[in-house]
């Protein structure tokens, strides 16, 4: 039997085009590696971590679903968008089709999330900008001043990030975090939802005792799947059920 381990869990979605590095991401943010070929993401994939945030003195579980930018994928990826807290909104820096298609992205969201979720906008890839880098820079086809722009008119938060250098990843999780937490002490979202801090919560997984230890938990959602996944609960969970009923069925 565990004390406490978390205060909230959030559920987060990263989306975007193909190919810009959202599961790069979430195994940057999870196991703290960098794959030079991963698989393209078939439906959605499942990534948990426990941060901490000192200022508020919370410790939150974030569970992120890493949606397919792939067109095909998306009426199921749309699925996956209701009850998340947080978004990461990614595009690659060295792409410019990626950055113009975040409106598109952003559109979905607004219609499918939560209208009071916290998106981030997350420009990757910034270490092909790199001179120091082994191989000739990559040609840099958004700049910061532009995306910075951008996310000022829409609302979002903005950061500039690289999946391989790890540069960034974990602090767009934690100002997206510290956002809501501030959502929540302004009542923004219904904390009614969620019964907060509990008492005694018994141990999800053995990784959920030591807060700062990590559970990556990687599957392919498949869309018959979808409903048992309960992808679309409330903004703010607290089952610690939910992620070990995943590990057992694992
Ligand atoms: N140099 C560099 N390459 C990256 C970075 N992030 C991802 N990549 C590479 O970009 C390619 C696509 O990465 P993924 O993480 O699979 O992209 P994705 O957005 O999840 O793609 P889908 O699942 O198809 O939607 C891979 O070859 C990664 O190694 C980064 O920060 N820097
Ligand atoms: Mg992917």
């Amino acid at each position: 039997m565990s004390s406490i381990t978390w205060h909230y869990v959030l559920k987060f979605i990263i989306t975007g085009d193909a190919a810009v590095g959202k599961s790069s991401l979430l195994i940057r943010l999870t196991d703290q590696r960098f794959l030079t070929n991963p698989d393209p993401t078939l439906g959605v994939e499942f990534g948990s971590k426990l941060i901490s945030i000192p200022d508020d003195d919370k410790i939150v579980k974030l569970q992120c679903w890493d949606t397919a930018g792939t067109e095909s994928f998306r009426s199921i990826t749309r699925s996956y968008y209701r009850g998340a807290a947080g978004c990461l909104l990614v595009y690659d820096v060295t792409n410019r089709k990626s950055f113009a298609n975040t409106r598109s992205w952003l559109a979905d969201v607004r219609e499918h999330a939560d209208p009071h979720l916290t998106c981030i906008l997350v420009g990757n890839k910034v270490d092909l900008c790199d001179e120091a880098q082994d191989s000739p820079p990559k040609p840099r086809q958004v700049t910061t001043e532009e995306a910075a722009e951008f996310a000022q008119q829409e609302g979002l938060l903005f950061v500039e990030a690289s999946a391989k250098s790890g540069v960034n990843v974990e602090a767009a999780f934690v100002e997206a975090t510290k956002d809501i937490l501030n959502k929540i002490k302004n009542g923004v979202f219904d904390d009614s939802r969620s019964p907060g801090p509990p008492p005694t919560v018994p141990a999800a997984h053995d990784g959920d005792n030591a807060p700062f230890l990590f559970i990556s938990l990687r599957i392919t959602i498949l869309p018959d799947l979808q409903n048992n996944g309960n992808p679309s609960g409330s903004v703010l969970v607290t089952p610690p059920s939910f992620h070990s009923s995943w590990l057992r069925w694992l």
